[in-house]
């Protein structure tokens, strides 16, 4: 989360860096800053709230230097107004930050007794001081960074700016990420590729514990003691393009729709439809010898991993050990000898999803990386990258990326029965057939969304939802709950169907309206009698099922979304798009901010 970006320049710079973090607000949208130095002094401007407040500021104001940093704020430390907006100054000193100092507290304690004052409540403000402490005891710019970091602990990407210097701003990343973007007498800083794409594609990765000194014809990198490093400079595969949302009123409904298109591209990569058999990987390891297979993520990525537990147990008879990566990352799970491990996120940076990662990489594991953004740091640090072919997805409510994830794992897990000789090359066949039927089934289903936009009108008129499935359909009930909560704030549970009378129950009378997830599958007449249960109680039943179901279910329901009959196999991949039409729909009826909900940021880069 929050969004850096720095440019060493030969123009004013202030337009160059709103445009770089137009691309990174996707990062955090709380406020955002430029600074730059204008005749050796610096300067800034902050606005509270989205981007376009400091483009609003800037018309008014320009700034005219040809140096500069820049920021988009998702709050950890302190609420999210203008003072607490960076970049953060001390007299001689300008910093953006993303992440979190974790010592900030002691060293603010320790500035303050040495008489510096803070204006705002974030950790970042330290670094600042932390700096021109260094400066008033005599040390020179550069020393005077380097000798701050060391200071630091926790998890930041830093870009840091000098009244009175005109061609320096040294980046330092420790846990999130940082690239330098190479130019023609210009050099950038930036949270990725792609919000450096329009200036250049010559990227060079800072790596954890790197820190650089950036000037406009020269950069030179350092490891936390001062020595010299190298590192690679790459091509950046960013588009330069800003994406825009054609004809569709928000970027989650222009995802929802690409979805047949972008599942379609993932399975492709994947699979050979024509001989019906998976495509080579190049996996670290055999799926033959493994006696298990960790999988972590978080959010919604979580959801998609919980759905492939069920594949690769049912298909490949491979146990699945599946977590929740902020837990997983401080459980010290033992992990079995003959284990491989996989770790999904969109955009490859997701603080904890890393963090578990390492965990695994330390134990000797061989990771695999499910990932949309290829150039990430999760994709960097795992063996194999298996990239989802979703394409930008702007959206903070992950949709076309959730099901390109649900493609790649159901891919894997045919890989896995195969090698692994619980199916044969006829069920193979079978089953990757079924799968490329998938966009297909999404395309019909996207034809409901009249019906759908109706029920989510009733939706949007409630406080509390709940969500019922079975096997496949309770990871995804729990989805439907995450999207309804993260774009509408309407309060929304997932449960396994049999959980029901557990305890949920208790929450059902006639104002409480339940979200049946049925396909007509194994376990379509288990469902069947939990409906049975809610509607016994006056609960106002939703069933999302396919024709025979609908014919089946003998229940008066509210109403019936009839999809079409299709395998079970894919069946999440295709009930995924209801899901999120409806979750869609009820936050456009609520009015809220469906591509930027509130509070929440699209790559989660701090714990
Ligand atoms: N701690 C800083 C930066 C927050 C951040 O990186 N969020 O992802 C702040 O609260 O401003």
């Amino acid at each position: 989360m929050c969004g850096i970006v720095g440019i060493v320049g030969q123009t004013p710079v202030a337009p160059l860096i709103v445009d770089a973090l137009k691309r990174l607000e996707y990062r955090g949208y709380d406020s955002a800053g430029v600074a730059t130095v204008e005749r050796g002094e610096l300067s800034r401007r902050r606005a509270e709230g989205k981007l376009v407040n400091l483009e609003r500021r800037l018309e008014a104001e320009p700034l005219s230097g040809t140096i500069g940093i820049g920021h988009t704020r998702w709050a950890t430390h302190g609420v999210p107004n203008e003072t607490n907006a960076h970049p953060h100054f001390a007299d001689e000193v300008a910093v953006v930050h993303n992440g979190i100092i974790e010592n900030f507290a002691e060293l603010r304690e320790e500035l303050k007794r040495d008489g510096y004052v803070f204006q705002s409540q974030t950790d970042t403000e330290v670094v600042a001081h932390l700096i021109s402490r260094e400066l008033r005891g005599g040390a020179e710019p550069i020393e005077a960074a380097h000798n701050a970091l060391k200071r630091l602990q926790g998890a930041f990407a830093l870009a840091i700016m000098f009244k009175g210097d005109e061609d320096l701003i040294i980046g330092a990343r420790n846990g999130p990420p940082l690239a330098v973007g190479h130019g023609q007498g210009e050099m950038y800083l930036g949270s990725d590729a792609i919000a450096l794409a329009p200036f250049t594609n010559a990227i060079t990765y800072l790596e954890d514990g790197d820190w650089a000194v950036v000037r406009r014809n020269k950069v030179q990198i350092f490891d936390i003691d001062g020595n010299p490093v190298k590192r690679q400079r790459q091509q950046s595969v960013g588009t330069s393009y800003l994406v825009d949302k054609g004809n569709h009123r928000h970027f989650m409904e222009k995802e929802i729709h690409e979805q047949p298109e972008v599942i379609s591209h993932t399975l492709a990569h994947y699979l050979d439809f024509i001989s019906g058999k998976t495509r080579e990987m190049d996996l670290p390891f055999d799926f033959a010898k493994l006696d298990r297979l960790a999988i972590s993520a978080c959010g919604t990525a979580y959801l998609a991993g919980l759905i492939s537990k069920y594949w690769f147990e049912r298909y490949a008879r491979l146990p699945v050990d599946i977590d929740i990566a902020s837990e997983f990352r401080y459980r010290e799970m033992p992990l079995a000898k003959n284990s491989a491990a996989l770790f999904v996120s969109q955009s490859g940076e997701t603080a904890d999803t890393l963090a578990s990662l390492r965990y695994c990489r330390s134990e000797g594991v061989p990771i695999g990386a499910i990932v949309n953004v290829r150039g990430s740091t999760i994709a960097r640090e795992s063996n194999v990258t298996l990239p989802t072919l979703a394409g930008p997805e702007i959206g903070v409510a992950s949709t076309k990326a959730f099901t390109c994830q649900l493609s790649v794992l159901a891919s894997l897990a045919v890989r896995a029965a195969a090698e692994r000789g619980t199916i044969d090359e006829e069920e193979e066949k079978r089953l990757v057939r079924q799968l490329s039927e998938a966009p297909r089934f999404a395309s019909q289903v996207l034809k409901l969304d009249g019906q759908i936009e109706k029920v989510a009108r009733e939706l949007a008129k409630v406080n509390h939802v709940l969500y019922l499935g079975r096997d496949t359909s309770y990871p995804l009930a729990m989805e439907g709950a995450l999207k309804l909560k993260e774009i509408s704030y309407i309060h929304a549970e997932g449960y396994a169907a049999g959980e029901l009378k557990h305890g949920p129950i208790a929450l059902i009378d006639e104002n409480m309206p339940v979200i049946v997830i049925a396909p007509h599958d194994r376990i379509f007449e288990k469902t069947v009698s939990n409906m049975q249960e809610v509607a016994a109680r006056g609960g106002r039943i939703i069933l999302i099922t396919d024709e025979t179901g609908a014919k089946r279910a003998g229940i008066e329901t509210f109403e019936t979304i009839v999809l079409p009959d299709m395998p079970e196999f894919i069946a999440p991949i295709v009930y995924a798009l209801p899901v999120q039409l409806l979750a869609y729909y009820t936050a456009v009826q609520m009015g809220t901010d469906v591509d930027q909900p509130r509070n929440l940021a699209k790559s989660v880069t701090v714990e």
